[in-house]
This record gives C-alpha cells, structure tokens and sequence, in this order.
C-alpha cells in the first residue's frame, strides 16, 4: 500500500463535493421506495436480480455424479458447455462429458441457442424440473449468463476443487431474464499500479460471475505506459517502467493483450482499451522529447497529482503519434471501442482542447473504432456516435442533444476506489465515502435531470490505483461494491430492495472465500452510519 496525499482535486471540484454529501442532485426527486419483496421471498441468493423468478413446483433436480450436458445450436453452445463442464467438475474426479445430442440421461443440463427463445438482447430462459436443467437463449452471450445464474443455484462449494460429499440439489424454479442497460462495466487504472494479464483475468472472472459486459483499462497516465506499440517501442520501455511509489510498473505485450481479449471474449466482456490525452500523459512525454512543446522529456513521474502533463497539440508529431497508437491498439483490440480519457486537459486552453478533441476523434474513427471520452470532451463539437463517460456533473446533456449516449460513472456512487467508510484502509475519499448503501441507493435515469433517461447507455465503476498496490487490495475495493453495479445495470429499478441485495450479498461472502478473492466483510449493521 502506497500512502496518499490529494490536494489539488478538492478545491477543483468543491462544487461536485456538494453533491456527492448529498448523493445525487439536489434538485432530482426522489426516486419511489421501491417496495422491498417480503423476506419471504427470500428464495434465492442470485445477484444481479433476474427479471422473474417463479416457483412453479416444490421439487428439485439432483445433480448426480453422472450427470452429462447437452449443448446444441453450434459450437459456442459446446464451448459454453465445456466451461459448465470445468465448474462442476472442480468438486468430483471427472467433469461432466459434453454430448451435442438429445440424451435422456436423468441428471441433464441442457444447454440450447434456441431461435425461440427470449428476443431481448443477452436474455436467457432458465428452468430448472426434477427431470433436467434446461438453458435456452438465442445469443451465445445470454446462453452464458444463463450459466452463471446455474452457478450462482449451486452450492459455493462448485467454486473450488474439494470432494463436495452432499448431493447437490436446485429447487425446481422458472427464470426468464434479460438486462436493462447494454454497457455493464468496470475500470482497472493498471497505470497508476500495474496488474500483469493473470491478475487482469482474475478480475475478468468476477465481472463474468455478475453478468458485467465491458472491462475498460486505463492504460497510459503520468505514472505508465502499459502497453508495446511496435513503432514506438520506449512507450513501453521508458514509460512502462514506472508506477506509483516507484515500483517497477511493467507492460503487456502485443501478444499478451491480444490473449487478455481472448480470455474477456470468452466470458462476453469486451476490452474497452483507453490512452488518456492530451492530459494524463507524462509517461508518454517522458519516452519521447518530442511531444512536448519544448521538445524535452520530463522525467518519469511516481507521484500522485494531477493536471500538470500535456501533449503539444500544435505539434503535427502529436497527431501522428495518435494515429500510429490507436492503429497498433485496434490491431489487437477487435471491440469497437477507443478511449481517448480526455479528462483534466484544460491547461491547453478550451479552444486548443476541443480542437485536439475533435481531432482525434476523427483519427479514431478512421481506425473503424466509436470513440468515448470522459465527462471534459462533452463540450467540443463531437459526432452523436461518440461515448461520453460521466464522472463529474458535467455537459453529457449536451452531447447526449447531438445523439451520443452516455455511460454513467458518477464518482460519488461509482468509484471503487472511494473509501466504503473513514476506517477503510485503502483509497481515496474526495468524492466522499461510498458504502455498499451509498452505491446501491440511486437510480441511474434520474441521477442528471438535464440528460434524458434514454441517452443512458449504461453504467460503469472505475477503480483508480493510486492506493492499491497488488490484485488483493483491488479486490478488496471491487467486492462487495461490484454486485450493486451490476444490479443497478442489470435489474429493473422496481425490482431492488435494499434490505433482500444486502442479504443476498451476505450469502455471496463464501463463494468469494471459495473463489480466494479477497473482499470488504460487510457489516450489515443498519444502525451504523449507511455510507
Ligand atoms: C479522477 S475520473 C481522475 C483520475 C483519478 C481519480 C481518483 C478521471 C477521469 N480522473 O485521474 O485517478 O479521480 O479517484
């Protein structure tokens, strides 16, 4: 753990401050108590709430040592059904076998990508008899998410290889499901504190365990560099030697990135990659003099303050920098997406920031990418396909007037690296603390009056890393917060209750013990302060 002072940020953003005390705006109404189903109804633990459950007999199907899995409708369903297959076989001697044809096994998952199935994108039908386990979607994505939803009906113990000695049983149940928001993400700053491929896949899993849809990685700010671009190799070699408190920082290879995609791919999350400019770029200043305006390189940064990099964006070298970055990034980057940051780049002036802004938006957009930018490039003159990502309470009603959508990560809700209370070892807590109940209780279409409810892409959670050292303390930040995200992006607003989420997370405390992840206890103590 990295000690931390922050200074500049709290006068910067004494209005936004206001705010957070208060959790939203002010002048946003309260959004209805939704009406707590009775504990009653307490009739499972699945985070995030699917759309309906029903109950339609007493009775339960038992997975039985021999049970097998049908996949049908091609080879994703196969594949899908093979990761099926690994889970259960963490707690017997053999895995499942995964057949492709009808059987009439009597401990059968099925696993179907089914024409007839829900419509809604990434939805899922799941049900559960005494005779079979039947999964039926019509996308791949929804047929894995009806998975998870499978593995969060049995026992932690699937979660870790150990004999498990009890019969595994799922009461008989009906789920239909599908999400409400299509962007579903989360944020590692693996600049600030870099986490080698194995820990980014770590996270990988988490994200897919709760139906999470994007990883967005920060990839280059003052501090590093983290990935090769072959035609500008001391990007990685100068600037990725660094982080924050001097540690070693590191890189991925061309090759390793490549392989992060592959595994997010796999799990239906897209790699969102982002290169902050024309602020946040120390590191890229300090490997090659002639970015800056007066042509010499800064050295290497390891502290923790912001606002004081800049690219020359009068310089032509700038632009074709850009443009030699976003190429080597989409050629191992097939998503659709490049982030360009964009954030806390005043000190170029507004003309000269909307300017480079519009720019590289052209830039990316030759490169085939959409192009998102944080909350600042909302006032440049940008074209409606471009992702605004709200942070701050910003312009985003004004891009979302120009046709963008908007995905919202207002610090005060969303930040993972917002201290959960004053005795949180770990974070930061400029945008106040964010309990569980904090970022659980808001409601993402009412959270900025001006931006209508329908420009809403999405929801997304940053975790920032100027405290966080190793993969542990990120966890740490991430769970149990990561579950109120996902809820929030995936569940209808009528569906939550605080008082049934903070119990369901309480029951997911073991299957992240089961998994080794490290996570923040929570208390459940509703007499003490509700951060
Ligand atoms: C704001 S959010 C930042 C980051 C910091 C973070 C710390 C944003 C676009 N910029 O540079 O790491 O706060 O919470």
């Amino acid at each position: 753990m990295t000690s931390y002072t922050k200074t500049g940020r709290a006068g910067l953003f004494g209005a936004f401050l206001a705010l957070a005390a208060c959790g939203h705006a002010p002048s946003a109404p309260e959004p209805p108590a939704p009406r707590p189903p009775a504990m009653a109804a307490l009739s499972h633990n699945i985070i995030p709430m699917p759309a309906t459950v029903e109950r339609p007999a007493t009775d339960s199907f038992t997975l039985a040592p021999s049970a097998i899995i049908v996949a049908q409708g091609g080879a994703e369903a196969e594949r899908i059904g093979r990761y099926l297959a690994a889970l259960i076989g963490n707690t017997r001697e053999s895995t499942p076998r995964v057949l492709t044809v009808a059987d009439t096994t009597k401990s059968l998952i099925e696993l179907a990508l089914d024409s007839n199935a829900p419509a809604a994108e990434e939805s899922y039908d799941l049900s559960v008899t005494p005779a079979r386990v039947r999964i039926a979607a019509r996308t791949p994505a929804g047929l894995f998410y009806g998975v998870q939803t499978l593995r969060q009906l049995l026992p932690y113990a699937i979660e870790y290889t150990a004999a498990y000695a009890k019969p595994m049983t799922i009461a008989s149940v009906h789920i239909v499901d599908a999400p409400r928001y299509p962007w579903r993400g989360s944020m590692l700053d693996v600049s600030r504190h870099f986490l080698n491929a194995a820990d980014v896949m770590r996270y990988i899993d988490i994200l897919a365990l709760y139906k999470l849809n994007r990883l967005h990685l920060h990839l280059a700010d003052d501090q590093g560099w983290r990935i090769e671009i072959p035609s500008w190799p001391k990007l990685a070699e100068i600037g990725g030697s660094s982080e924050v408190g001097g540690g070693t920082g590191g890189y991925y290879t061309q090759q390793e990135f490549r392989q992060l995609v592959q595994y997010a791919a796999d799990r239906f999350v897209t790699i969102v990659p982002e290169i902050d400019m024309p602020g946040h770029s120390n590191a890229a200043l300090a490997s090659y003099p002639e970015l800056n305006c007066d042509s010499i390189a800064p050295p290497i940064y390891t502290g923790t303050e912001v606002g004081f990099s800049l690219l020359c964006v009068d310089k032509e070298i700038v632009y074709k920098f850009v443009d030699d970055v976003v190429a080597a990034i989409a050629s191992v980057s097939p998503g659709p997406w490049f982030h360009i940051g964009g954030d806390e780049g005043k000190r170029a002036g507004r003309d000269k920031y909307n300017m480079f802004v519009e720019r590289v938006e052209k830039i990316v957009q030759a490169h085939g990418k959409q192009m998102i930018g944080w909350s600042e490039v909302a006032m440049a003159n940008l074209s409606g396909s471009t992702l605004v990502q709200s942070w701050i309470p910003d312009s985003a009603h004004l891009a979302a007037a120009r046709g963008s959508r908007v995905i919202l990560s207002p610090a005060a809700k969303l930040y993972l690296d917002m201290q959960y209370d004053p005795t949180t070892p770990l974070g930061l807590h400029w945008a106040g603390y964010v309990g569980l109940w904090n970022a659980y209780n808001w409601e993402p279409s009412q959270f900025n009056t001006k931006l209508p409810a329908e420009a809403v892409f999405g929801l997304e959670a940053p975790l920032w890393s100027e405290t966080l050292g190793t993969i542990s303390d990120f966890e740490y930040m991430a769970l149990p917060r990561l579950t109120a995200v996902a809820e929030l992006a995936w569940s209808q607003p009528a569906l939550r209750s605080w008082d049934y989420f903070r119990a369901r997370v309480q029951a997911h405390e073991p299957r992240w013990t089961a998994l080794g992840l490290n996570f923040n206890r929570f208390s459940g103590d509703l007499t003490a302060t509700p951060y």
